[in-house]
């Protein structure tokens, strides 16, 4: 009998819920595994030998231990491509190729000032740290630029890689969720119509809604 994926981290981690839609969009079986991030546990000598930069997520699958959140999600989407939404990554070299560019969008381009800006903007307060009001702009500069790109972009097509919604859409959910719903900017998506709408759409996915449900319950007490 097949045993079920493993996934290390906090739901809270962008990264780790990242992966947790992509599960769940693909309806396979996980076991979520706590990693208890103020205790430095992704630090730790054996956390390292699944995740050398001691960050989460790690995965694991049969003989398999894999890092990096948009990589675990191409993988999932291949390894289970017959489960769940079955077009989550396409089923053709096209479609594969457009889903391959606006992921990469993701991660070059909206990933770095939207992660700034969770990070200054609803982490630091929680974590006492001085935000970067620099930082902080410059961030918003940036990201203000991509969505204008994105406005035109979902003009034109319902999701990002055309008229299905993909991994590409998926894997902007955890910064924008926290962005939208944990601090002021979340104008920034919700004033661009095209933006805006894409952004309900995509949100209201019953595989992202289990994930902020994840997200809001407490973590299992540490023995
Ligand atoms: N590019 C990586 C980023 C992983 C990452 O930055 N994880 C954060 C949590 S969202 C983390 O582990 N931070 C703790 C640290 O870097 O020490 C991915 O997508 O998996």
């Amino acid at each position: 009998m097949a045993t079920a994926v493993k996934v290390y981290g906090p739901p809270l981690s962008t990264a780790v819920s990242r992966v947790l839609a992509c599960l769940l969009e693909k309806d396979v079986e996980f076991q979520l595994i706590t990693i208890n991030m103020a205790k430095g546990e992704h630090k730790k000598p054996d956390f390292l030998k699944i995740q050398p930069f001691g960050q989460v997520p790690a995965f694991q699958d049969d003989s398999i231990s894999l890092f990096e959140s948009r990589a675990i999600c191409r993988y999932i989407c291949d390894k289970y491509a017959d489960r769940g939404n079955k077009g989550l990554y396409g089923t053709n070299p096209l479609e594969k190729a457009s889903i391959d560019q606006w992921l990469e969008a993701e991660g070059q381009s909206f990933n770095p000032p939207s992660s700034a800006l969770v990070f200054q903007l609803a982490f630091a307060p929680r974590m006492k740290l001085k935000q970067d009001e620099g930082v902080i702009k410059q961030s918003e500069e940036k990201l203000a630029k991509v969505l204008d790109v994105y406005e035109k972009r979902l003009g034109d097509s319902r999701f990002l890689a055309g008229d299905e919604f993909t991994v590409a859409d998926l894997s902007h959910l955890p910064n924008t969720q926290y962005l939208v719903n944990g601090t002021q900017k979340g104008e920034m998506f919700t004033s661009r119509k095209n933006v805006g709408r894409w952004w309900g759409e995509i949100s209201s996915r019953d595989s992202w809604k289990k994930v902020v449900e994840m997200q809001n319950s407490p973590p299992p007490k540490s023995a």
